[in-house]
């Protein structure tokens, strides 16, 4: 058997369409979709108005260009329903919101139809990772308003999958349940993976060889491949990136298959566009950019052409899996999770990056910035492995000197590094918070 008869899929005939055959769907639902955002949505016909743009003009996926792009100042402004195609008291079946450090959170409904499409691209990352309707599926993002759990959830159930919902947290018990209930698949963020592991070691079990896990669908924070490497060898199981985020879905609109070379985008539900940040013209493939997408069969929250302030490239070239559906790069980072230290931008992967080679400490880590005589002033905070031994002084401070020679030659900015003991930096059950910035303070 080749590793294409081998792939499970959902969808085949939409996750193996032939590049015109997708054109030509996109086209359609994009006109579909524009008509639907010009009709019941005042911001949309106002915008495409004031741009002297009609939902005629758009002949097919080329026409793109054409219409007006959407910010998450847009949707705080519209807060809560003003970008909404649908009364709230209508069909709209589902609330979702995503908390804002600063301003209104951005509210989306969906429909029923909204949820099952939502289900769908879920459901085909389950397929991915060789789940369905056999499998235990242990979802370990929160449920609620953040769109992790409940997106997951609607996966489960549209592959037929048994669904353990544990939500986050509870660290113990979800264990505790994977041991004993025997789930195969664990959908969490890649810092609670971590977490779980860890748990379950110092619970006196061996997770790759105790637990029937084989594979984790983990994403809503950025990761690297050092991360994927400790996950996968400490839980025994396949690691796969899954993207999304609540205004355009929530998880699902991209997910790497078991070539993990990539995200593939549900291009039959999203458009994707890579963009430069400061022209907003396409970049070529390969090239890394601001991610926009535009939404083809949303009901309810449509959108056209949303900044999503993330940055990745297309990877050009076919997937060994015999998916057709375009590839994204993990997300590298955002446009405005930059952080500008002493005039330099740095992206807090990027110190992930630069540790990722010190076989001494973990992927456990904080960045602290604050100000000294007007100077930032930057520390990285990092867990060693377990067995590190504190009692050698000359070794600790070998290894800050080494590390922070590294951050200084590939960041070009001097960082004070703290070692500091396994497991004292705080644990996350949803989104690692890594950058500590009390510079305004
Ligand atoms: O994080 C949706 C999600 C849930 C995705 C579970 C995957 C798994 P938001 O809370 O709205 O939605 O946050 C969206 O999180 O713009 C990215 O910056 C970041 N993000 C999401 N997935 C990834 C990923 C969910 N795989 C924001 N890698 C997005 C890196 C990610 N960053």
């Amino acid at each position: 058997m080749t590793a294409k008869e081998q792939e499970r899929y959902y969808q085949q005939e939409i996750e193996t369409m032939s590049p015109e055959a997708l054109f030509a769907l996109q086209s359609e639902r994009l006109l579909a979709s524009v008509t639907n955002c010009y009709a019941n949505i005042p911001f949309y016909k106002r915008s495409m108005d004031a741009m002297g743009v009609k939902p005629g003009d758009i002949g097919s996926v080329e026409d793109l260009g054409k219409l007006p792009f959407t910010t998450k100042q847009d949707l705080r402004n519209a807060y809560p329903f003003g970008l909404f195609a649908i009364d709230v008291r209508d069909r709209v079946q589902r609330l979702h919101a995503s908390s804002g450090t600063t301003g209104n959170a951005t509210v989306c409904g969906y429909t029923q139809q909204d949820i099952n499409n939502w289900g769908d691209c879920f459901a085909r990352t389950i397929a991915q990772v060789g789940g369905g309707s056999e499998s235990i599926i242990q979802i370990a993002y929160g449920y609620g308003l953040f769109t992790g759990g409940l997106g997951a959830h609607e996966g489960g159930i549209r592959s037929g999958a048994t669904i353990l919902p544990m939500g986050s947290g509870n660290t113990r018990r979800q264990v505790q349940m994977m041991n004993d209930f025997g789930s195969d698949i664990l959908a969490c963020t890649p810092s609670y993976a971590l977490l779980i592991a860890d748990t379950a070691i110092e619970m006196g079990y061996d997770p790759a060889k105790d637990f029937k896990l084989s594979a984790a669908i983990l994403g809503a924070e950025p990761w690297s491949q050092g991360m994927r490497e400790e996950i996968e060898d400490k839980l025994g199981v396949m690691a796969v990136d899954i993207y999304g985020l609540s205004e355009v879905m929530g998880p699902g609109v991209s997910c790497e298959c078991r070539a993990q070379n990539g995200l593939h985008v549900a291009e039959d539900h999203f458009i994707i566009e890579i963009l430069d940040p400061e022209t907003l013209k396409p970049v070529p493939d390969g090239e890394f950019g601001e991610v926009v997408f535009t939404t083809l069969t949303k009901e309810c929250s449509p959108l056209l052409r949303y900044q999503t302030r993330d940055i990745s490239r297309i990877l050009p070239g076919e997937c060994s899996c015999g998916r057709t559906l375009r590839r994204m790069d993990r997300i590298s980072g955002r446009t405005d999770d930059m952080l500008i230290i002493r005039g330099v931008n740095v992206f807090p992967s990027q110190f992930q990056q630069a540790i990722a080679d010190f076989i001494e400490v973990t992927n456990h880590y904080e960045i602290i910035l604050t100000k000294k005589d007007q100077l930032d002033m930057v520390e990285l905070r990092v867990e060693t492995v377990p067995d590190f031994d504190f009692d050698e002084i000359r070794r600790i401070e070998s290894l800050q000197q080494r590390i922070a020679a590294e951050l200084k030659s590939s960041l070009q900015i001097s960082v004070k590094v703290s070692i500091v003991e396994p497991k004292s930096l705080v644990r996350s059950t949803g989104k690692a918070k890594r950058v500590i910035d009390e510079r305004q303070l």
